[in-house]
């Protein structure tokens, strides 16, 4: 079938709106109509070219909300006109990391996945002929995606598609961080780096976590009311101070705050987010994406007097057991979506969402088809 679509065909290039080919799906696969999808800053750190992930040309986008319309063989768990979520971590329930009961890293597609394929090890993609690749499992920046059975989490056919697509990564990632991942606990102190969608959920899960003070950190000072909207006390701009905002923050705090998420990418600010953690038991989590070749530092005496480094991907959320239960937080006004929300536009627009992000002006741009 034919397909609008905003393809990246080169790095560093503006998408181009096409009409793509999709080809129907294949055992254990499923065609989703996308109806709307955010556009996250790993969407355009991959179109930057820093990704050593990175294959071109290839349908982008990851954060999207549709409905199936066709099912390949053997698929069991949707069916045609089912709302869904697609997932770029995966839940198969079966292989070792499903079963391991310590991580979401559902490694069932991944493999394939990275290479910009189906589990088969193919693309649905084309266009004039040429293939074209998919991205994160999901590519929900083109109308028609084909997407694995274990990549979708089914989701209340009643809830606002134009709204819960940002589960699908920011919103989950930030809140799923707090819980999941550092299980900040209520009164503790925490830092936020990066006011963007998932620094925000970040606030948002630690103001649900009932954490004491919450600090957040952005270069930009247009991004502070909506951090104070979500529950952040304090708001720091490093530029304002000619001293390490890691010793701005330890001044602030009494030594440190129990929990750190670097919410941006940058691996200099990994580490002042690391070192402004309380000794003994401080925890630093980091969320943003770094280029290929970045390498964080830090001194080992950092670890050694007690301060933990973690990771995280999707909030440590599984998407098919969890995310239908955040959808329906989201119904009932427990997680708010409407303040990162603060441009809507048509597919052919796109490459506007990636300006306005780059300039700072946005939290989420939803796109709609
Ligand atoms: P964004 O561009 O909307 O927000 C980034 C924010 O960081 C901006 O407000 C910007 O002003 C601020 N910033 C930039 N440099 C700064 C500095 N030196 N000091 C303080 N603030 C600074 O991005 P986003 O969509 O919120 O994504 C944030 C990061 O998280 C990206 O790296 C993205 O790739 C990553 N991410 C990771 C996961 C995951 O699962 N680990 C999921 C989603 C996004
Ligand atoms: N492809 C990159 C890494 C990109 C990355 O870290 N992705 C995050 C999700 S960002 C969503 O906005 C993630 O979940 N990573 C775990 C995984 O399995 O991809 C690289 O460096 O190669
Ligand atoms: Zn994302
Ligand atoms: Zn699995």
């Amino acid at each position: 079938m034919k397909s609008r679509a905003a393809v990246a065909f080169a790095p560093g290039k503006p998408l181009e709106i096409v009409e793509i080919d999709v080809a129907p799906p294949r055992a254990g696969e499923v065609l989703v109509k996308i109806t709307h999808t955010g556009v996250c800053h790993t969407d355009a750190f991959t179109l930057s070219g820093d990704d050593p992930e990175g294959i071109f040309p290839a349908v982008l986008g990851h954060e999207g909300g549709g409905i199936v319309v066709e099912v390949g063989e053997g698929v069991t768990s949707v069916k045609p006109g089912d709302h869904v979520i697609p997932l770029y971590t995966a839940e198969c329930g079966k292989c070792k990391f499903c079963l391991s009961g310590k991580t979401n890293l559902c490694q069932a597609v991944r493999a394939t996945q990275g290479k910009g394929l189906m589990p088969d090890g193919t693309t649905r993609f084309s266009y004039q002929g040429q293939p074209v690749y998919h991205y994160m499992g999901t590519s929900t920046f083109s109308e028609y995606t084909v997407v694995a059975e274990v990549s979708l989490a089914k989701i209340d056919p009643h809830a606002p598609l134009e709204k819960v697509c940002l589960l699908g990564c920011g919103v989950t990632t930030g809140i799923g961080a707090v819980h999941n991942t550092a299980k900040v606990e209520p009164g503790a102190s925490v830092a936020v780096f990066g006011l963007g969608g998932i620094g925000l959920a970040v606030i948002q899960g630690a103001k649900q976590a009932r954490a004491g003070r919450i600090l957040a950190i952005d270069t930009n000072p247009a991004k502070f009311d909506l951090a104070r909207n979500m529950g952040a006390t304090d708001c720091i701009n490093p530029k304002d101070y000619d001293k390490p905002i890691q010793d701005v923050i330890v001044a602030l705090t009494d030594g440190g705050v129990d929990y750190s998420f670097e919410c941006i990418g940058n691996v200099d600010v990994m580490r002042a987010a690391l070192e402004c953690c309380h000794k003994g038991w401080g925890e630093s989590i980091i969320i943003g994406v770094a280029g290929a070749g970045q390498e964080i530092r830090t001194r080992p005496f950092q670890l050694v007097t007690g301060r933990v480094w973690r990771g995280s991907a999707f909030g440590g959320v599984k998407g098919r057991t969890q995310l239908p239960g955040m959808v329906q937080q989201a119904m009932r006004g427990e997680i708010r979506l409407d303040p990162f929300i603060t441009h809507t536009m048509p597919l052919e627009k796109i490459n506007e969402a990636f300006d306005l992000m780059h300039e700072g002006k946005s939290i989420r741009t939803v796109i709609h088809f």
